[in-house]
């Protein structure tokens, strides 16, 4: 209570780093402040959002913070190698309620879009709780967050969580918390292979193997560990690629009777749309995944020569200009029809303009 005293100066003003020079003393003094601390990322987590929680939530336990990660998504199968401790909790209101009313801040990674972490918004709202974005995906000025700390050059969340525990520790930081910032760093720049791959992404690289993360062991999880589903999904949706532009867009479906008939679930569904990105001659990547009868989600994965954030926006969504989704009301008929039509008029917009 004695420190909460003596930073309420500076933790007063609402920090904005929206995408500016990041003070990462002002995103300390905030988390020292608090004691009861939430971890969260959005709903359908990946390796970034899970693996950023992850190395925090080490650091915030040893020093001895009340913290813990409750997203609302279950934990993917596949990233259970980060949970030898247990960390991961799926939110329920009335088992978390109790706890969740006096939690004095809750850190929010990789989100993209706050209604993105679904009933845990209600959750904040209705306790009025104070939220840190930390994120690297754009964000517009008027947001909904407390605090707002985004960084659109940084590869991973997980290498913003790396750059606060470099001045939040004097220690070096613990393996455990470099198991989550390497499948954060791993798994955002799919395997040190898209172009947001940098140096510091290597630099992280080395110091996780220096601190004993067995990076093998992380990727044949990621990587090596797909469900029969996945496969026999993955061989219906191949055979019925759909190709635009002279190939330089490649879209495909997958129906709910298809999720059906494969046994398969959300989680099967990973790493799609990069596959269809690899095609020789494909600059843009784009799947309708059919949720249910009233939306669709829709992903956009580019090579580098179209951007694909606007088109994402044009139908209600966004992300990074590389790599985009939205979900997009209406039936799949329909919500294919708008979408093919308007990926097909962005890039040939943008084919126009480059000749
Ligand atoms: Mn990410």
């Amino acid at each position: 209570m004695k420190e909460r005293r003596k930073l309420n100066g500076i933790i007063k003003n609402n920090m904005n780093f929206n995408n500016t020079s990041i003070d990462w003393y002002q995103v300390h003094e905030v988390i020292s402040a608090a004691d009861r601390i939430m971890l969260s990322t959005h709903e359908n987590p990946d390796g970034d959002g899970l693996g950023a929680e992850c190395g925090l939530y080490y650091h915030l336990k040893e020093i001895g913070k009340d913290v813990r990660i409750v997203n609302y998504s279950p934990l993917p199968e596949y990233y259970t190698f980060l949970n030898s401790d247990q960390i991961f909790e799926c939110y329920d209101q009335n088992f978390h309620e109790n706890w969740v009313k006096d939690v004095d801040l809750v850190i929010i990674f990789d989100v993209g879009d706050f209604v993105r972490t679904r009933t845990i918004v209600d959750a904040i709202k209705s306790h009025g709780l104070k939220t840190l974005n930390i994120d690297h995906h754009p964000h517009p000025d008027e947001h909904p967050f407390t605090h707002n700390v985004v960084d659109l050059s940084a590869a991973a969340t997980g290498c913003m969580v790396y750059d606060y525990l470099q001045i939040a520790r004097t220690d070096p930081i613990a393996k455990k918390s470099f198991e989550g910032i390497y499948t954060a760093v791993m798994t955002d720049t799919g395997c040190f292979r898209y172009s947001n791959t940098d140096k510091k992404c290597y630099e992280i690289a080395i110091q996780c193997v220096e601190s004993g993360v067995e990076t093998h062991t992380i990727y044949q999880s990621v990587y090596e560990n797909s469900t029969k589903s996945r496969m026999r999904l993955m061989g219906e949706l191949l055979t019925n690629l759909h190709y635009e532009l002279d190939g330089n867009l490649a879209w495909f479906i997958i129906t709910q009777e298809m999720m059906d008939l494969a046994h398969a679930s959300k989680a099967d569904v990973e790493g799609f749309t990069d596959m269809v990105r690899t095609i020789h001659g494909v600059e843009v990547a784009l799947m309708i995944f059919e949720q249910n009868v009233e939306s669709c989600r829709i992903n956009f994965r580019s090579k580098g020569k179209f951007t694909v954030n606007d088109i994402a926006k044009s139908l209600g969504g966004g992300g990074h200009a590389l790599a985009a989704g939205a979900v997009v009301s209406g039936s799949l008929v329909d919500v294919k029809e708008k979408t093919v039509n308007a990926s097909i008029d962005s890039i040939r917009q943008k084919m126009n303009e480059s000749l």
